[in-house]
């Protein structure tokens, strides 16, 4: 009988981040270097977020990744990154402690399950990176701070580097040629301001038309705002969005996050050919948000929307009623917002 190889393995959750400030261009395309630094609400892993298993063993003859049951090809520039960089910060481990198994010569094996559509405009890549970095850094026992799995994990995909902090993380764009500095940091722990929640509306779970990763190149190429908005719209709203967290301001939160979003969907449009991923019923729920501050006389609610149709609504537990309430009322009796399945995800913040 064939001898059996040890397993070794390890396990980890990673939720998925909503960018408030958006990032959309690079200016490295190898590294996922951005254009500018961006700013993002960490969702509660119960409700969105991928889990992950890494093991690793001496009989696993090559690595494999399987998502949601399917197979993946693992052969792409971002995810081959990512092992190469963590087999290397395992190798160093090894050197130092020869007692150490030789865990970074072994094949590894990646199983993650999503519990949202995939790639449908809900962040998928973020938290799929990210646990998958993470799940590897432990595996291999790194003493990698957040911060520095967070240097990996953008060369997988760039908002995953926002996926390995809670709360609100923010991204520094960096200006170092190599990528050294262009890591996530902690803006403030979801402790600071927990009774912020998002509604997630699923507007369709079929997988977007124009890749993230395209549009945003098509939009540097040939968008005339978007110089605008790297170099002076986004820069200024970086500054008043952390402070608007700090203060636990929502007001200012709520009209940033929508003017960014607004600002971001505004280049896709100015893009030649223009890109468009909000539709009818995304318009709606801008509208429906509108409606309700206008009614309640503040700004209680703020919409986002990514890559995609679906729209993410914030708002504080104080005014659940009020806003997510309004919102349900009209699900099921207004089409267009079902998905498939009928679906909308509600997501509290931790
Ligand atoms: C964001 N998005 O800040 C923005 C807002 C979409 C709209 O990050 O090419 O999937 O893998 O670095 O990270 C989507 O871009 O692109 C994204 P890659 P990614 O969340």
């Amino acid at each position: 009988m064939a001898e059996q190889q040890d397993i070794h393995r390890a396990s980890t959750f990673a939720p998925v981040n909503i960018a408030v400030i958006k990032y959309w261009g690079k200016r490295d395309t190898k590294l996922n270097l951005p254009t500018n630094s961006s700013l993002s609400v960490t969702l509660s892993q119960d409700d969105l977020r991928t889990h992950t298993t890494a093991s690793c063993s001496l009989s696993f003859t090559k690595d494999t990744l399987t998502l949601n049951g399917e197979d993946q090809d693992i052969s792409g520039a971002r995810t081959q990154a990512c092992f190469k960089e963590l087999r290397k910060l395992r190798r160093s481990v090894e050197a130092e402690d020869t007692s150490a198994a030789k865990l970074s010569a072994m094949g590894l094996r990646i199983v993650s399950e999503n519990n949202f559509p995939t790639a449908a405009g809900l962040a998928s890549s973020a938290a799929g990176f990210a646990a998958l970095v993470r799940s590897i850094a432990n595996l291999y026992a790194l003493p990698s701070t957040p911060t520095e799995l967070s240097r990996i994990a953008r060369q997988g995909s760039g908002s995953a580097c926002r996926s390995l902090f809670g709360g609100y993380a923010g991204w520094h764009q960096g200006s170092q040629n190599d990528g050294s500095d262009s890591v996530a940091y902690e803006v403030a722990p979801a402790s600071h301001w927990p009774d912020m929640r998002a509604l997630i509306l699923v507007a369709s779970a079929e997988k977007k038309g124009v890749s993230s990763t395209a549009g945003m190149q098509q939009t540097v190429a040939t968008s005339a705002l978007f110089q605008r908005r790297v170099e002076v719209i986004v820069p200024e709203r970086m500054a008043a969005m952390e402070k608007a967290v700090k203060e636990k301001d929502f007001a200012a939160f709520a009209q940033l996050t929508t003017r960014d979003s607004n600002s971001f969907h505004a280049c896709c449009a100015d893009t030649d050919p223009p890109i468009f991923y909000m539709n009818d019923t995304s318009r709606a729920a801008v509208r429906m948000c509108e409606a309700i501050n206008a009614q309640a006389g503040s700004t209680i609610c703020a919409y986002t929307f990514d890559a995609g149709p679906n729209a993410v609504i914030y708002y504080l537990a104080a005014n659940e009623a009020t806003v997510a309430g309004t919102f349900k009322a009209l699900l099921g009796t207004k089409t267009g917002w079902e998905s498939e399945k009928g679906k909308a995800v509600e997501a509290a913040q931790e």
